[in-house]
């Protein structure tokens, strides 16, 4: 394989076993998009020298916050909205991750537009449901939108208009569990926020103990293009504007 960066990669043959030989066995057809996903993650996962960076955002007031907007708007706001709207101003402050190597590695492509990609688990596979103009949308209109696409993915899959030109992506696994996990770069992008489950943590506030809900945020970032001080940065603002839903409704 050859990547951007020019680099060859050699590796042995992949292991072929008769499993049958060791006890009952079914075999699964892969899905179509199982099988793309699989071309893409491997080469994503092999030509990005990729680090994640790990951090965690108080989201008590932003929980409070979000079920007060959900009550006013009669619909559902999870945290996911926020997050893509402190994303886009965190890509608006840092405009490094909102970029792209080109095709031979010589030049970084800085985007002035905020499109955020979101994951969606489908019963066929992954998808990425890109959302166009974060920076410019309500927190309940982004809301909408992560709702009705990812019912669409689920339902009948993506066109792939709705998959293309997104600048960063959010893998979150918040409704599922979890406490921490290297997501792989979705390329060319340069970051990928991955979300787990956020849990209630006592912290120290003075001298007594504050119970406070505590999101965990997991950066997985190109080390060519970003370096390690600027990931925490960057981790470090997200988690800040999370801390502070006020900033993001108005
Ligand atoms: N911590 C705690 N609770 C969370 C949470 C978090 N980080 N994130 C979401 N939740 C809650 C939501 O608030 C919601 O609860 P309420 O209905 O009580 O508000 C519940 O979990 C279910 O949320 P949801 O999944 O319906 O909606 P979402 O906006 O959080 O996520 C989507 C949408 C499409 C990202 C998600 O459904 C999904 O597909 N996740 C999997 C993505 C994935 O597979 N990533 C891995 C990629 S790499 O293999």
């Amino acid at each position: 394989m050859k990547s951007s960066s020019g680099f060859h990669v050699d590796l042995p043959p992949w292991p072929e076993v008769d499993f049958a030989a060791f006890g009952e066995t079914e075999t699964l057809p892969l899905s179509r998009i199982q099988k793309l996903t699989a071309g893409y993650l491997s080469r994503n996962w092999l030509a990005i020298p990729q680090v994640t960076h790990h951090d965690e955002a108080d989201i008590t007031s932003l929980d409070a916050c979000r079920a007060q907007l959900a009550e006013q708007c009669g619909s559902r706001v999870t945290p996911l909205a926020f997050i893509v709207k402190a994303l886009a101003q965190g890509l608006r402050e840092f405009p490094r991750f909102n970029a792209s190597l080109d095709a031979d590695g010589q030049n970084l492509i800085v985007k002035k537009y905020f499109h955020i990609g979101i994951a969606v688990d489908t019963p066929s596979g992954l998808l990425v449901a890109v959302i166009r103009d974060c920076d410019k949308k309500s927190v309940v209109e982004l809301a909408g939108e992560i709702h009705s696409i990812s019912a669409r993915a689920r339902e009948k899959g993506l066109p792939m208009s709705d998959m293309v030109g997104g600048c960063m992506t959010i893998s979150s696994l918040g409704n599922i569990g979890g406490t921490a996990f290297s997501p792989i770069i979705n390329a060319p992008e340069v970051a990928i926020l991955g979300v787990t489950k956020a849990q209630w943590k006592p912290c120290r506030n003075d001298n007594a103990i504050d119970w406070r809900l505590m999101l965990p945020l997991a950066l997985t970032y190109d080390h060519r293009v970003i370096n390690g001080a600027d990931a925490a940065r960057f981790a470090v603002f997200v988690a800040d504007v999370l801390g502070r839903p006020q900033s993001l409704i108005e």
